[in-house]
């Protein structure tokens, strides 16, 4: 247990330099996790999970494929998560702490594909959204409308707690996937394996073999699970 951080200041640090949402994950709570190394949360008993909001006019402007403004939005919003992360550890450092940023979006296992960690489980943990049908992180105010990093520490600072899925009956990501890879499952914290709540093989095929032979689309975008979420969408009512 090295230093108790100012929570509050830490986070208004955070979002003066650009974080959306800054959330606290107790790491106990990940026990069990797959992570590269196998030991990589061993003395971190902490994860600060940051998520950047996604501009909604790009987001909207995705209909049945990614645009090019979505694909650089992607890659500038990665850059930004990055950027925030290196800033995290050195204020988590300067209070005496030990801190390790995770890469915003390195796969790491093209095969399996996996990374260090996966910031979605942190980003539950911490209460940053639930994990919808789509697998991915849902906040209630910007829906899934939110890219996600990590960053580890041994600082003692206050953990949030989980919150409630709420996708309820809401289909809308299974309904519009161009891969129709998502099954609509529900589940009330994660679910067991990804392949209870989708086909990655198909949705892998559709981002690096179609819509990666794009011109100025980075390869393993789409983007369409995000559009076509209420959540991140409040113009349609949620919560059918
Ligand atoms: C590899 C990868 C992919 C692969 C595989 C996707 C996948 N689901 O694994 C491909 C290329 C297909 C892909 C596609 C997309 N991706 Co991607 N991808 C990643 C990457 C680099 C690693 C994901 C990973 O480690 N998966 C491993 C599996 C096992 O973990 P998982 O998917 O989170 O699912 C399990 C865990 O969460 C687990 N879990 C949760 N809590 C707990 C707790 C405990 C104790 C345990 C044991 C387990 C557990 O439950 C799930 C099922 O087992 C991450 C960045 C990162 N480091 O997280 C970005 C990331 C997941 N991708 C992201 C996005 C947005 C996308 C796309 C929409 C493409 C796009 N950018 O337009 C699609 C959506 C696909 C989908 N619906 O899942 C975002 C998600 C943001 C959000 N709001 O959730 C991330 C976090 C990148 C970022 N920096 O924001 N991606």
């Amino acid at each position: 247990m090295k230093s108790l951080i100012d929570k509050t200041e830490f986070i208004e640090k955070l979002e003066s330099w650009g974080a959306s949402i800054v959330r606290v994950a107790d790491t106990a709570k990940l026990s069990g996790i797959d992570t590269e190394p196998s030991d990589l949360l061993s003395g971190f008993h902490r994860a600060v999970s940051i998520a950047v909001r996604l501009s909604g006019p790009i987001m909207n402007m995705i209909d049945k494929q990614p645009t090019p403004l979505y694909s650089s939005h992607y890659c500038r919003v990665n850059a930004l998560l990055d950027d925030l992360a290196i800033r995290a550890t050195n204020l988590l450092q300067s209070n005496s702490a030990q801190a390790v940023p995770i890469p915003a979006s390195q796969t790491l296992d093209s095969e399996k594909c996996t990374s260090y960690i996966s910031h979605k489980a942190v980003a539950l943990a911490a209460g940053i959204g639930w994990q919808g049908k789509s697998l991915l992180i849902v906040n209630p105010d910007f829906g899934p409308r939110v890219r996600l990093t990590t960053i580890l520490t041994d600082a003692d600072i206050v953990p949030d707690s989980p919150i409630k899925n709420r996708c309820g009956k809401c289909q809308q990501c299974k309904d519009h996937c161009p891969a129709g890879a998502i099954i609509g499952a529900n589940t009330t914290s994660h679910y067991s394996s990804r392949s209870e709540a989708i086909d990655l093989k198909k949705c892998v095929h559709q981002v690096r073999d179609v819509f990666g032979k794009i011109p100025d689309i980075t390869p393993g975008i789409c983007g369409i699970c995000i559009k076509v979420c209420p959540w991140g969408n409040k113009t349609k009512t949620v919560e059918p």
